[in-house]
């Protein structure tokens, strides 16, 4: 066999540089012909001039354990692997992959924050963010060079008078007080013989910009904002030079005036100082730097990618409002920031402020609520003409008010974690599509290094059950496992000893509502039903085993607050959260009781909890959540399903949960559910009856309990509330609300109305699994089940994923009552193909075309 395997995957990085595992694990895909089983594999690892290899009998391919001694601080190994088959034939090598350990030990930190060391009024507004400057010497021949580096507050970096990397936003925001990440950068190529400069722009960011709505709060992390940069130089004679942030440094204050996520930056090209970063400057009037505290044992390595502009767009128009001011409308809402290029005179004005809609044909702030979502440039006057973008801000968009000269032009740049994209959908219904696009926008949108709830007014925070519910859309559409690993570490860091898991993480304060934390369901279930929704796509049992106290934690907790009953039934929950019965000013007063609601993610987030104990190995786990969660179901059952199979809350949600998490004793019962749900969905005139809770969830109660005519006539429902209104009135991402904009073309008045949230858009996930039909049965994809189900007039439809295992996909298509129902599958895996219910026979890797007369049984 020649093809070699891809080049190998270390955990579940991008780019395994700067990496925090001293053990990574790897992971290979292979295209071989369909026939071609993996018996063994061969891992070369190349350190330094020591070439090891490692032969293994095992046809696995994911996440395969580090085998031998754990990478140093800094060390690099080069890896290949080449695989025999069942056969005996061997495949050639594949290409290498680089990898490289970051700063694996607290005491490989020699860098202290450092700062302005100015006086700063730390409530005020009026803080100019510090530039950071060294100059130091290089002599000698450089073999690498490295920095290593963070920030209290945001950074970016410059050597010589050149950027360092292309990432933004960075470090991200965690948990800052004990974990905050670092960042590794190849600068080899910047450094010189002579004199260098290394210099740091800083910005308030998530640490100590305003944070919080009603206001908020500044200064949440701490009122500094200091860069803490290691450079390391690696001479040809094997010298070391450290250039590491310390009182040798210098301070001064920038062009940069203001700048906070919400507000928006001020920038004031005049007060630019040329060559700053350059050898050769002069730092007149830059003063000794402040040195800070950090403990290095809170520097944590990356797992995911960071946040970088991923795209740029044009206006698609340039409109005049009624009342003159020009408006550019990118045609998409998008998070971001513009990049203008204008030519004016020294001291002119450019003012950007961006809105998600217009409304009565101008720009409308009022949905941001208190987020001043405005920048402003003024120009230095260049002949030649001037470019700026803003460093240390985000907007959610889609139209920017420009005041300034007339020769202005702009483009909106994309940011967003820099995902790989790993899912795709289509099929014959254009609206279908275009919802189906606006999910992947609000995906990355709302992916800005946390998930988010929004990402344009005041509040872009990391929603637990905003998260929760959407995690397996995610997953599906992009790479997101390094990412929100981190996050659900995060998650962990902030549970509270009695296990309680915050509304979002990291936390910061807010009003009584959410402050101090209560357990809420659904939103505490992130702890449980997300690992395990992560290693049913990824097969990543570390990540379950990371996490698994953490989730033991939180179902204890509801443990003991339902107690001997085991009904959840106490305490302060959002339910159904936004169910569109509720009053616009109670979101939580949905037509589902609350404890009906917890009661039911109780006995789920039970089970989550016995699987992971059971892939875990944890015997007694297995056995304890095992049986609470058949308890807590037969409680579920008793407390709240009548005699005759009706529900104590008669709503679509109730009948969803019960179907979904599995609660019901019988196919019967579930039947009679699901007959109900179907009844009252076509009785609410297939309008959206459903909040957070139960809309991710009711399609899927009804197409497994045979009611999947309902469930199309609920997707594709286009009156107000459906999935469908928003796209009829040109959204381009998915509402918070269903009538974010209502059908009189005027904006909610709500104070909730934003126009980018992906929570509602998990119904994603059943076009993915149902509607096309592609769905992991055994983790990571290693297993397939093929079971598509057309129906609602769509002539075609297509899901692909790349699994773990290369890419999984399938396409079908109705043509004259034949279906035909292509699959693909990759090495390493197989797959059963379900067409009515009875799985048919198992189909191995290749590419497959089964053709059925519709309504018969499937011919592979
Ligand atoms: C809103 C958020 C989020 C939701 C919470 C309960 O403020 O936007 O979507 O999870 O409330």
């Amino acid at each position: 066999m020649a093809f070699p395997p891809s080049r190998p995957v270390v955990e579940h990085h991008r780019e395994p540089f700067g990496i925090g595992e001293a053990r990574p694990r790897i992971s290979w895909t292979i295209s071989a012909p369909p026939w071609w089983r993996q018996a063994g594999y061969e891992l070369e690892i190349v350190r330094g001039s020591e070439i090891r290899t490692h032969v293994v009998r095992s046809a696995e391919q994911i996440l395969l354990p580090w085998p031998e001694e754990p990478l140093a601080s800094r060390e690099r190994a080069t890896i290949r692997v080449r695989v025999e088959g069942a056969d005996g034939s061997r495949s050639e090598w594949s290409p290498p992959t680089e990898v490289e350990a970051g700063l694996l030990d607290p005491a490989d930190w020699s860098a202290r924050p450092v700062g302005g060391a100015w006086p700063e009024d730390p409530d005020s507004d009026d803080r100019r963010p510090a530039l950071v400057r060294r100059a130091f010497d290089v002599s000698g021949e450089i073999v690498s060079a490295r920095v290593y580096a963070s920030a209290h507050g945001l950074y970016e970096l410059e050597i010589n008078g050149a950027r360092v990397g292309d990432d933004a936003l960075s470090p991200g925001w965690t948990v800052y007080p004990k974990r905050l990440r670092y960042y590794t950068y190849d600068v080899t190529a910047l450094l010189r013989g002579g004199e260098n400069v290394i210099g740091g722009w800083l910005g308030d960011g998530w640490y100590r910009g305003r944070l919080g709505w009603r206001g908020g709060f500044r200064n949440l992390f701490g009122p500094d904002l200091s860069l803490i940069a290691q450079l390391e130089i690696h001479y040809a004679d094997g010298r070391t030079q450290t250039v590491a942030t310390d009182a040798d440094w210098l301070a001064a204050t920038g062009p940069i005036v203001r700048t906070g996520n919400y507000d928006g930056e001020d920038y004031d090209a005049r007060d630019e100082r040329a060559g700053w970063s350059s050898a050769g400057y002069d730092p007149v009037g830059w003063t000794p730097v402040a040195v800070r505290q950090r403990d290095p044992a809170t520097l944590v390595a990356p797992t995911g990618p960071p946040v970088r502009c991923t795209e740029e767009i044009t206006p698609v128009a340039v409109l005049a409002t009624p009342s003159g001011k020009r408006v550019l409308d990118f045609g998409q809402n998008l998070v971001g920031r513009l990049r203008i290029r204008v030519r004016g005179e020294r001291g002119a004005k450019v003012v950007i402020r961006t809105a998600e809609v217009l409304q009565d044909g101008e720009l409308y702030q009022r949905p941001l609520r208190d987020a001043r979502s405005t920048d402003s440039y003024v120009l230095a006057g260049r002949p030649e003409g001037e470019e700026w973008e803003p460093r240390f801000t985000f907007h959610g968009f889609r139209y920017a008010e420009i005041e300034g000269p007339d020769d202005l032009d702009a483009i909106a740049r994309v940011y967003h974690s820099d995902l790989e994209r790993t899912g795709w959908f289509s099929c014959s219904d254009p609206l279908l599509e275009r919802l189906h696009e606006n999910v992947v926008w609000s995906m990355r949108g709302n992916f800005v290094d946390i998930p988010t709830d929004c990402p344009q007014r005041d509040e872009r925070v990391g929603w637990t059950g905003d998260l929760q519910v959407f995690a397996p859309t995610a997953a599906f559409l992009h790479d997101v496992t390094g990412m929100l690993s981190s996050w659900l570490r995060d998650v962990a860091a902030e549970q509270l000893p009695d296990g309680t898991v915050p509304w979002y993480v990291p936390v910061i304060p807010a009003h009584e509502m959410w402050t101090p934390i209560r357990p809420g369901a659904a939103w505490g279930d992130v702890a449980t039903l997300t690992p395990w929704a992560l290693y049913e796509r990824t097969g990543d049992t570390g990540l379950l085993e990371a996490q698994y106290e953490s989730a033991r934690a939180w179902v204890d907790l509801v443990d003991r607050l339902a107690g001997d009953d085991h009904l959840w039934n106490t305490g302060f929950q959002l339910g159904d959260w936004l169910d569109p019965s509720a009053p616009p000013d109670d979101p939580a007063a949905g037509m589902t009781d609350k404890y009906l609601v917890a009661t039911a993610y109780f006995a789920a987030s039970s089970r989550a909890v016995a699987r992971m104990a059971a892939v875990l190995g944890r015997e007694e786990g297995v056995d304890r959540y095992g049986k609470l969660a058949d308890a807590v179901a037969e409680a579920f059952c008793a407390a709240y399903v009548l005699p005759g199979g009706r529900m104590v809350s008669d709503s679509q949600t109730a009948y969803s949960l019960a179907i979904g998490f599995d609660l019901l004793p019988s196919a019967q019962a579930r039947a009679t559910a699901g007959a109900r749900l179907a009844e009252l969905v076509a009785a609410a005139g297939n309008r959206i009856a459903t909040g957070f809770v139960g809309t991710p969830l009711v399609t899927d109660a009804l197409s497994s309990t045979g009611e999947l005519t309902t469930a199309y006539d609920l997707l594709l429902e286009r009156e107000c509330p459906s999935w469908l209104y928003p796209v009829t009135q040109g959204a381009t991402t998915i509402w918070e609300r269903w009538d974010s904009l209502l059908p009189d073309g005027r904006v909610n008045p709500g104070s909730m109305t934003s126009f980018n949230h992906y929570a509602l858009g998990a119904v994603a996930d059943w076009l993915h699994r149902v509607v096309a039909g592609l769905t992991p049965a055994a983790p990571g994809y290693r297993e397939v089940r093929f079971a598509p189900r057309p129906g609602g007039g769509l002539t075609r439809a297509e899901a692909r994923h790349r699994s773990p295992y290369g890419m999984v996909g399938i396409s079908w298509e109705l043509v004259d009552g034949e279906l035909t129902v292509v699959t693909e599958l990759p090495t390493g895996t197989t797959g059963v193909l379900d067409l009515d219910g009875e799985p048919s026979q198992p189909l191995g890797p290749g590419t497959h075309r089964h053709r059925v007369a519709v309504g018969l049984p499937a011919v592979p």
